[in-house]
């Protein structure tokens, strides 16, 4: 199937973040005719749209980055050990440019809605643009992190001054000089932001609901030493990656927290601290299995924080409390505590007063009116199915997968749901997804959907789709997985806890990048287990 007139394809890609490219380029590669729809008009996905001042990626560079072509990451030259979203995109954009993958996208396009077809084993999506084209295969690589939220604050539409998302931040330079900022929101977005702002406007105030870890990100230039070494041994590195719990470049200390005297596992979480960034839940294997382990690193993480907050009020609202080290996602700052010790910035906590409006000058609390000529917010996302629902998809007996999922997204290896057959998500709910470097997650993706789909070429079948049965095992799978670790201690994303009224299931996969890669490797050698292929004669077979 590969009429570009007709408008038929063997695939239709939805995103062109770096699970989309990378789908692209593996499955055109392996000869198939595919097409990627994409709502902005450059690549790039979240990187595309997380413009704000102070954003950055919290896994290092070189591992978050394509391992597929050896010529790409030779000439590739990371600057820094955290990328800041303008090198990440640029690195997308390099790599899309040198893959030729431009001339198969459509930009400035949003699918609104895809049908499938029992009697054709194929999907019709149609777009916002008026297109409607055929596909054997449906590929969703919409990203985990791209449909902003935003909550419902009354009186927003009176501010008179600038208002902003984080996730949907403008191209131009936004001016903090000499202005008023407020920031909602303290996740990874709020934290990066925070002492960026604090350095420019005249002064500001961040409203937060909750207190969270956060790990210095100990930014550092690569020298070129770095860079020569890297590359010199980066098949191992990605292989150490690839084959690690969560697909950093790093494996965790084999020792538990509880093992080492507390002398011991000060110098082990000080070097820790100072060096892995986000990988201080590897500190020692059990950070995120054992309460007791969890204690010892939450208590070293507060002390720091006391370290480094001067006023002992700001000090205490800024201690996270109430919920394990790990379990909400930490964020990886540069100066984030820091920043309170301004006299230009104010913590203002929204939990015991929270907002009450927005008015024409600024935000009233519980508590107070606080002035502002800018508010900004960084709160966050609709997690995991967010971006996955907010198209029309019809599968089997004209199922929506938002009546399929209204519990919870049911799947099967994450890949895949049951009457929605040639429908193939890309790192999420159900693979480990946002609990691992999802480059690594990304890749794996991609070659399974290109082995899966040549395998069925191989074989003469045309529809390929997850057994109810699996699909019940692979959530009890999930589910058991998650009980062994500590998140589900906590309200958060990884338990749909951020949007009020969504199903309180875990979302991601928790068995790790190497027992999940595993897992993919002993279906398909068991001839794709768990999912049921068939041959469906076409109208075009048949004439
Ligand atoms: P996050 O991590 O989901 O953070 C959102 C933040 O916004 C979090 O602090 C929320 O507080 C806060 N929030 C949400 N709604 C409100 C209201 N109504 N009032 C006050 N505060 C609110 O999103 P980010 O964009 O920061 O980061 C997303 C991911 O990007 C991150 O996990 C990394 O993977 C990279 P809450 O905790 O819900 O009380």
């Amino acid at each position: 199937m590969a009429s570009d007139s007709l408008k038929t394809f063997d695939a239709v890609v939805i995103g062109a973040g770096f699970a989309g490219l990378r789908a692209l380029y593996s499955l055109r590669a392996a000869g198939l005719a595919v097409t990627v729809i994409e709502a902005s008009d450059e690549v790039g996905g979240v990187w595309n749209y997380n413009r704000y001042p102070g954003a950055r990626c919290d896994v290092e560079s070189y591992d978050y980055s394509y391992g597929f072509s050896r010529e790409l990451e030779q000439e590739w030259r990371w600057t820094e050990r955290y990328a800041t979203q303008g090198e990440v995109l640029n690195y997308i954009r390099y790599a899309a440019l040198k893959f030729d993958l431009h001339k198969d996208i459509r930009f400035s396009t949003r699918m609104t809605e895809a049908v499938y077809n029992e009697a054709s084993a194929t999907w019709t999506i149609r777009t916002d643009k008026g297109d409607e084209f055929i596909a054997r295969f449906l590929i969703m690589a919409v990203g985990q992190l791209s449909k902003p939220k935003k909550p419902d604050i009354p009186g927003e539409a009176t501010f008179a001054g600038e208002i902003y998302h984080s996730a949907l931040w403008p191209r131009e330079h936004v001016h903090f000089e000499g202005k008023r900022v407020g920031i909602i929101g303290t996740g990874s977005s709020g934290v990066q932001m925070t002492p960026v702002i604090a350095q420019k406007a005249a002064h500001l105030a961040v409203f937060q609901r909750t207190a969270n870890f956060s790990i210095p990100a100990c930014h550092a230039y690569i020298s070129d030493e770095e860079d020569a070494d890297i590359k010199e041994h980066y098949q191992e590195r990605r292989e150490q990656c690839r084959n690690s719990p969560t697909g950093l470049g790093f494996l965790p200390n084999k020792k538990s927290a509880l093992d080492d005297t507390p002398q011991e596992r000060e110098k082990v979480f000080e070097a820790a601290y100072n060096r892995l960034g986000f990988g201080f839940a590897l500190a020692y294997y059990d950070i995120l299995l054992n309460q007791a382990a969890n204690d010892t690193a939450a208590d070293f993480l507060r002390r720091k924080i006391a370290e480094k907050v001067k006023d002992p009020a700001v000090r205490e609202k800024l201690t996270p409390r109430g919920f394990p080290f790990g379990a909400m996602r930490p964020s990886v700052d540069d100066g984030y505590f820091e920043a309170f010790n301004r006299d230009n910035v104010e913590l203002v906590d929204v939990s015991e007063n929270p907002i009450l409006e927005i008015n024409a000058t600024g935000i009233t609390t519980r508590e107070g009116h606080h002035p502002l000529d800018m508010i900004i917010y960084a709160t966050g996302f609709d997690v995991f199915t967010g971006s996955l629902l907010a198209p029309t998809i019809v599968g089997r007996n004209g199922k929506t997968l938002k009546e399929k999922w209204q519990d919870g997204p049911a799947n099967y290896l994450g890949l895949s749901t049951a009457e929605f057959p040639n429908f193939i998500i890309m790192v999420g709910p159900g693979s480990p997804s946002l609990l691992s470097n999802v480059l690594v997650s990304t890749e794996e993706h991609a070659d399974f959907i290109r082995d899966m789909i040549l395998h069925m070429n191989h074989r003469g079948v045309n529809e390929i789709e997850a057994s109810a049965e699996a699909e019940r095992q692979w959530v009890e799978h999930v589910n058991e997985r998650s009980r062994e670790t500590l998140y589900p201690r906590a309200r958060s994303y990884y338990n749909g806890d951020e949007i009020p009224g969504k199903p309180h299931v875990f979302m991601p996969y928790s068995g790790g990048v190497r027992g999940y890669r595993r897992r993919l490797k002993q279906v398909v050698e068991a001839g794709y287990e768990g999912f049921k292929m068939k041959k469906i004669a076409t109208a075009t077979e048949g004439s």
